[in-house]
C-alpha cells in the first residue's frame, strides 16, 4: 500500500476523519463561492448546522449544469494567483466545465493516482506508459504526476500513434501500460494485424491500467488474453480530480474509493433519495480538502453501488462496483432502459465477434430504432453466408432474452468501425441529432 495508515484505517477512524474534513470543506464552499452560499441560503441550511453524515441530506446538489453556467472560474474559492493548473472538458454538448487545482490539490491528485498505481502492484522498479492523452484532460497529467510520485519511470507518451506506442514499450522495456480499454485493444488489433508471428512475452508489459470509459468484465479477459497482461480499473472524473478517485485492488473485484479526500452517497437518481450500501444509484460526491475547486455533492450521473467486503488486500476503504455506465448514457429503447455495457456483455458472449461495436440509435414515427453494428473476425467474415446470418440471428435473439430489446444486429467486416485513441465512441444518438 503506497499510504497504508490511511488505506487500512478502521472503519470508524475514517468516519471521525471524514466528518472532521467535511465540516471544513463545506464552510469553504459557503464562504468563498457565490453559488453555493445562494444554494445553501436558499435551501434553508448554513455550514454551522453540520453536525453528523445525517446532516448531508439537508444539503443541495451541485450539477454539471451549475458548472456550464459558472463557466470558466465562477466556482473557484481561491483567488486565481493560488491557482496552478486548469482542466476541462471538451464541452461538445454546452460550455466547457473548467476545474482548478492548487498546489496542495495537484500534490493530492498525485498522491491518488500513486495510492492506485501501488494497488495494481506498480513500483518503482517499473517502466510505466502512460498512453491517456496529454492536455486538459485529466488522464495525461493525472497518470504522470502519480507515476512520478511512486517513483516510477514514466514515459509521457500520450495517446495514438501506435507503431511508436510498440516500438517504445519494445526499447524502453514498458511494464505498465496507461490507457483507455478501448485503445489498449485498438493495440493489440495492430499487432495482430501488422505484426503477424509477433510474441508478446518478447515485450516485458505485465500491467495494464484502464479507465475513462465504461468497460467490461468480458473485455478485461479479452485485453488480459491478447496482450498477456494483467488489467485493472482506474476510475475518476475531473469535476471531482481525475483518474484514481478510486482503483481496483490485487482482487479486481470492486474499487476501493479514496475516502479520505472524498466523500461519497449513493443517491435514487429520480428522487435525490439517500440509498442505503448495496443498492445501486447515482454516486454524488463531496470532496475534503480541494481549495481550488470544492465539489459539494457533486452529481456524478455514473451509476453503481458502494459496499464493504472485509477485502483480502486489507484495504478497509469502501468499494465501488466497476461503474457500468451513466445515467445519461442509458437508452431508453421503446420503453426498456439499456446500459452501452450491457450491450457489450451480451456481444463478447459469441464467437468470432469483435470488441468494437457502435450503437446506432433512430426514431422512426414515434418508435425508437436501434441497430448495432458490430465487427466480425476474420474467420467468419471468409465463412459462408449461412453462417454469417445465423450469427446475427443468434446476436439478435440473446439480446431480446437477456435485454429485451428488438435490434438491428449488422455484421461490419474486420476494420471497418472506427477505431479510439482517447474514450470510445460507442452510442450514436441520431434522435439528438
Ligand atoms: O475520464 C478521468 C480518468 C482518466 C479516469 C483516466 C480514468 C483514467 P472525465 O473525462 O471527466 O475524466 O470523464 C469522467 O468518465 O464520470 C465516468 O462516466 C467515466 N469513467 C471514468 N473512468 C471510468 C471507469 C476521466 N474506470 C467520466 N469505468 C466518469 C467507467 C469511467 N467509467
Amino acid at each position: 500500500m503506497f499510504n497504508r495508515e490511511i488505506e487500512s484505517m478502521p472503519a470508524e477512524k475514517m468516519k471521525e476523519l471524514q466528518l472532521g474534513r467535511l465540516k471544513w470543506s463545506i464552510r469553504h464552499a459557503y464562504d468563498n463561492v457565490p453559488l453555493y452560499k445562494k444554494k445553501f441560503d436558499a435551501a434553508g441550511f448554513h455550514p454551522d448546522q453540520f453536525k453528523s453524515f445525517d446532516d448531508m441530506k439537508r444539503i443541495p446538489f451541485l450539477t454539471k449544469q451549475d458548472m456550464r453556467d459558472n463557466y470558466p472560474f465562477g466556482l473557484f474559492a481561491v483567488p486565481l494567483s493560488k491557482v496552478v493548473r486548469v482542466h476541462a472538458s471538451s464541452g461538445t454538448t454546452g460550455n466547457a466545465t473548467v476545474v482548478g487545482l492548487t498546489k496542495n490539490d495537484v500534490n493530492t491528485f498525485a498522491e491518488i493516482v500513486a495510492r492506485s498505481l501501488a494497488s495494481y502492484g506498480v513500483s518503482e522498479n517499473d517502466i510505466v506508459q502512460n498512453a491517456y492523452g496529454y492536455g486538459l484532460f485529466t488522464g495525461g497529467l493525472g497518470l504522470h504526476y502519480g507515476s512520478e510520485k511512486l517513483g516510477a519511470l514514466t514515459i509521457p507518451m500520450s495517446g495514438g500513434n501506435t507503431p511508436r506506442q510498440l516500438m517504445l514499450m519494445r526499447d524502453f522495456g514498458t511494464t505498465v501500460l496507461c490507457s483507455t480499454p478501448s485503445y489498449a485493444l485498438n493495440i493489440a488489433d495492430y499487432i495482430e494485424h501488422n505484426m503477424p508471428g509477433f510474441d508478446m512475452k518478447s515485450l516485458k508489459l505485465k500491467i495494464g491500467v484502464f479507465g475513462a470509459e465504461p468497460w467490461t468484465e468480458e473485455m478485461r479477459k479479452e485485453i488480459e488474453r491478447r496482450l498477456k497482461i494483467d488489467a485493472y480499473d482506474i476510475y475518476g472524473l475531473s469535476e471531482v480530480m481525475g483518474p484514481g478517485v478510486s482503483a481496483e485492488c490485487s482482487e479486481k473485484h470492486g474499487l476501493h474509493v479514496f475516502e479520505d479526500f472524498f466523500y461519497v452517497e449513493i443517491i435514487d437518481p429520480d428522487t435525490g433519495e439517500i440509498l442505503p450500501e448495496g443498492e445501486k444509484g447515482e454516486i454524488v460526491y463531496t470532496s475534503l480538502t480541494k481549495e481550488a475547486f470544492p465539489g459539494i455533492r457533486y452529481r456524478s450521473r455514473d451509476i453503481t453501488m458502494l459496499y464493504h467486503d472485509n477485502c483480502k488486500c486489507g484495504r478497509t476503504l469502501v468499494k465501488m462496483d466497476k461503474v457500468s455506465g451513466r445515467s445519461d448514457d442509458m437508452l431508453i429503447i421503446r420503453g426498456v432502459n439499456v446500459f452501452p455495457s450491457q450491450i457489450e456483455s451480451v456481444l463478447m458472449g459469441f464467437e468470432g465477434v469483435e470488441p468494437h461495436y457502435q450503437i446506432v440509435v433512430d426514431r422512426k414515427g414515434s418508435m425508437d430504432d436501434i441497430e448495432v453494428m458490430v465487427e466480425i473476425n476474420e474467420k467468419i467474415f471468409s465463412d459462408e453466408i449461412k453462417i454469417m446470418s445465423n450469427l446475427s440471428k443468434n446476436i439478435a435473439d440473446r439480446f431480446r432474452s437477456a435485454l429485451g430489446i428488438n435490434a438491428k444486429i449488422t455484421l461490419a467486416e474486420p476494420h471497418s468501425i472506427p477505431r479510439s485513441e482517447g474514450k470510445a465512441v460507442r452510442v450514436i444518438d441520431k434522435r439528438k441529432i
